[in-house]
């Protein structure tokens, strides 16, 4: 089972678009193992956006990110890397397909309401970084049993 970070940025807590965003992913069939609001800081930011720092867009990344708060959340499933990567659209809403949540919920490239890691290792070093192993929570649901490993 793979596990990865989701965020909903600033921009959709603040249009109300936390609901509309976790149902999606709890209806795909992804499981939900850990959540929390939280402001995110300049030190964290920093971490997490590291690949980005240089770059034209980074100071209004780390304003944007760090500028209301976030939920952040931790969903399990097979593939679950890709699976929220595909349920996200592309990283410019404006590209993102139909049927996406940025394709279906956003416009701007800054303000694209989601991120979710982009490959199982980065997902490890993002988990590591938002939540401490007591904020995972482990059980178990019927269907569980019959999901292929
Ligand atoms: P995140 O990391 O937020 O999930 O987004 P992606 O994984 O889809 O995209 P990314 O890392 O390439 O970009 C991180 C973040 O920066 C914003 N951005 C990106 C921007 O404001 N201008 C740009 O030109 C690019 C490439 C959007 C997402």
């Amino acid at each position: 089972m793979e596990r990865t970070l989701v965020l909903v940025k600033p921009d959709g807590v603040q249009r109300g678009l936390v609901g509309a965003i976790v149902a999606r992913l709890e209806h795909r069939g992804l499981k939900l193992i850990g959540l929390k609001m939280m402001r995110i800081s300049q030190d964290i930011a920093a971490r997490h956006y590291a690949e980005h720092q240089g770059k034209p867009f980074y100071d209004g990344l780390i304003g944007f990110i760090t500028s209301g708060p976030v939920v952040a959340m931790i969903w399990e499933g097979r593939e679950a890397v890709s699976v929220v990567r595909s349920l996200m659209g592309a990283t410019d809403p404006l590209k993102a397909a139909p049927g996406t949540i940025r394709g279906d919920l956003a416009l701007d490239l800054g303000m694209n309401l989601i991120h979710g890691s982009d490959s199982p290792a980065r997902a490890e070093t993002e988990i590591a970084l938002f939540f401490s192993r007591g904020e995972l929570h482990e059980y178990e649901r019927t269907m569980d049993r019959w999901v292929r490993e």
